[in-house]
């Protein structure tokens, strides 16, 4: 039987989930990045080397990279991009070079992913992430004050924006400004209001076809790379799955990624498939997603979302909300089962709860919500495995 690769994300010595919690927590392998090597930078042999003792002190496995970050001059092919193109082929030998071959990464421009509100106060206690559009709105309409968001909405919107902004503190305004532009964990760019509006500047003359030919390029020239020295690059969805402030996203639908392997078949050309990215959309299909992509499936990223008719969605826990985990969860034991692989999977974020409520941790990455989630996906797993499979 071939169960999943239970992972727990590291962001290193500084995370407040230290990895002698991870290890508690059940664990056995950690997904990892060196944050502290500048974007666009060559990772080296002797810099994972390190990092990898660490975690194999701890009785644990780096087996995957999340991420090696794409430079914003690949993803808008200017500047200095060859060169970071070259860098990141560099990084994946070196990485392969320590026995690590499955490096996740996202095409999104300006930002990773993004939260309104990361304390969102849940009917049991608990805190959640939330994306909450009559805020996204405002923010977008009168703190960013980008010029062509005026065209973008209905009048309608801008009013729910409007009253929406007038009705926030000035502290409430300042977070949720932080909240869009200063970073969430694992973005590795953070800018103030003025240097975000040069970010977006960036985009001006890119659509969506030009970025996806830009992600063709990427991926023509380190698939090869990847290829020789057995690895996968698995690309992670937007998140939420649509575009935002006027960027173009590339990577929403399965449409999106059924166009990047007809460009790029490589075998190295991979995907992380993330349940609650995908699942802020009705029209993806979730279990047939995984069934369709099974054989490039090389990271699985589980945790739901509930969203509304409003366009809001929030976090939920790993086996409630919209995704049909139970489905996903029997689809993911398949492909594994016919490829005769394991394939690492992490709970996705968590709430903040007991404990994690009288503690700093990164958004999203608490201790006793990913523990649950863990708990409650492994108990689904074994499950589903002991009632399908004999051994
Ligand atoms: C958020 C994460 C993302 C993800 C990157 C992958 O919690 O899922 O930040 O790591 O998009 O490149």
């Amino acid at each position: 039987m071939y169960l999943c690769k239970q992972s727990w994300r590291w962001y290193g010595p500084d995370d407040p989930v230290k990895l002698s919690d991870i290890r508690q927590a059940g664990a056995t392998d950690i997904v990892h990045a060196l944050h502290h090597i500048p974007n666009g930078e060559v990772w080296t042999v002797d810099e994972i080397r390190r990092r990898q003792k660490t975690i194999a002190d701890a009785g644990l496995v780096w087996s995957v990279v999340e991420s090696v970050p794409v430079h914003e001059h690949i993803k808008t092919q200017t500047g200095d991009f060859q060169r970071y193109i070259d860098n990141y082929k560099q990084s994946i030998r070196n990485l392969a070079e320590c026995g690590i071959h499955c490096i996740t990464y996202n095409f999104m421009p300006v930002l990773d992913w993004t939260r309104t509100d990361l304390a969102f106060q849940v009917e049991d206690g608990s805190r959640a992430l939330r994306f909450e559009r009559a805020a996204f709105m405002a923010f977008d309409l009168y703190i960013l004050k980008r010029p062509a968001a005026e065209k973008e909405y209905t009048d309608e919107e801008k009013a729910r924006a409007r009253a929406r902004f007038d009705a926030m503190s000035e502290e409430e305004r300042h977070r949720l400004t932080r909240n869009m532009i200063a970073g969430l964990p694992g973005s590795e760019e953070s800018f103030t209001v003025e240097q975000f509006r040069e970010a977006l500047d960036r985009y001006k003359d890119i659509d969506a076809e030009r970025l996806r030919q830009n992600l063709i390029y990427f991926l023509r020239e380190v698939c090869p790379v990847a290829d020789e020295c057995g690895s996968e690059m698995v690309i992670h969805p937007d998140d939420p799955p649509y575009p935002i402030l006027g960027l173009p996203r590339i990577m929403s639908t399965a449409d999106d990624f059924r166009r990047i392997i007809e460009a790029v078949p490589n075998p190295s050309n991979g995907l992380c498939l993330c349940t609650g990215s995908f699942g802020v959309r009705a029209d993806n299909d979730l279990p047939a997603m995984m069934r369709e992509f099974g054989d490039r499936v090389g990271f699985v990223h589980l945790r739901s979302t509930r969203r509304d008719a409003d366009g809001n969605f929030q976090e939920d826990n790993h086996l409630e909300g919209d995704v049909p985990m139970y489905e996903v969860m029997k689809a993911f034991l398949e492909i594994q089962q016919r490829r005769k692989v394991r394939i690492p999977m992490r709970p996705d974020h968590g709430h903040q709860m007991c404990d994690d409520l009288n503690r700093r941790s990164n958004p999203g990455y608490s201790c006793y919500g990913r523990m649950r989630g863990l708990a409650e996906l492994r108990g689904l797993e074994m499950g589903i495995a002991r009632s399908l499979y004999k051994e």
